[in-house]
């Protein structure tokens, strides 16, 4: 990715008076790289993988969604892997900010494939003819009132057969195992160079924002959108990331 992708995150290293709610803004496009990677245990293998999942799932003719595609980290992974030219990518993401260097990052990337971004809440977009539907962390900042219509869009959106890969940050049932998880989430952020400060401020500005969900929330509402072989096929910590199928 360019190197204006590349600058350090330090939005949260000076102490802020008042937390604001944290938005997907500009300053957060410019630091986003470094953000997600030092912020996500697993983030980078999420990627490749999802990547060789939609080699594997999307079919001649149809569609890959990236639905909150952010700086296009998914769509530059599906690019490298899908071997098909008879398809095409649509990436979907409603801060201005990351279409602007998402469009950036992906313009030479592919002459074989098409790669469509669209600026809007992945809740007003109707999807058709999707093989692949990547939602790598983005559920998680949708309401909680309207993450079951969501999935249940995505899933009348695709083609039988057709494979949705479902990241999130989750939380747990028994609350000892909640602080372990929460504890070394912590520390894999100190050991990336995250101070307590930027620790503790972030996950103030998340508070009200990003709402995890327990792993039986996800699968009982995979569920009833119509999904089977609902399967995590990857699990670090508070991050998991679920296979679904049509
Ligand atoms: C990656 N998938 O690099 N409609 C559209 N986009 C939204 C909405 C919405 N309602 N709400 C949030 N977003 C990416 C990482 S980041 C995850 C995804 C994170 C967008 C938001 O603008 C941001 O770009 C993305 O979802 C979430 O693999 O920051 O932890």
């Amino acid at each position: 990715m360019p190197r204006e992708n590349n600058s350090k995150d330090r939005l949260y290293a000076e102490p802020v008076e008042k937390i604001q709610d944290f938005v997907f803004d500009q300053k957060v496009a410019s630091v986003f790289q470094d953000m997600i990677r030092r912020s996500v245990p697993g983030y980078s293998t999420i990627i490749s993988m999802t990547g060789l999942l939609a080699r594997r799932f999307v079919q001649p003719g149809t569609i890959c969604y990236d639905l909150g595609c952010s700086l296009g980290a998914g769509i530059l992974s599906m690019l490298k892997c899908i071997d098909t030219d008879q398809c095409s990518i649509v990436g979907v993401d409603n801060s201005p900010a990351m279409i602007k260097q998402c469009r950036e990052n992906t313009k030479f990337s592919s002459e074989r494939i098409p790669v469509h971004l669209i600026c809007a809440d992945v809740n007003d977009i109707i999807l058709g003819n999707a093989s692949v539907a990547v939602l790598n962390f983005t559920l998680q900042f949708i309401p909680l009132v309207q993450r079951a219509t969501l999935l249940k869009n995505i899933y009348e959106g695709m083609v039988p057969g057709g494979l949705l890969i479902l990241s999130e940050k989750i939380k747990f049932e028994d609350q000892r195992t909640e602080k372990m998880h929460r504890e070394m989430h912590h520390d894999f952020k100190r050991i990336h160079g995250y101070s307590d400060l930027e620790i503790s401020q972030k996950r103030a500005a998340l508070e009200r924002v990003l709402l995890p969900e327990t792993l039986n929330t996800h699968r009982k509402r995979l569920k009833e959108a119509g999904f089977s072989s609902i399967s995590v096929w990857f699990q670090c910590f508070n991050f998991v990331s679920i296979t679904a199928l049509k």
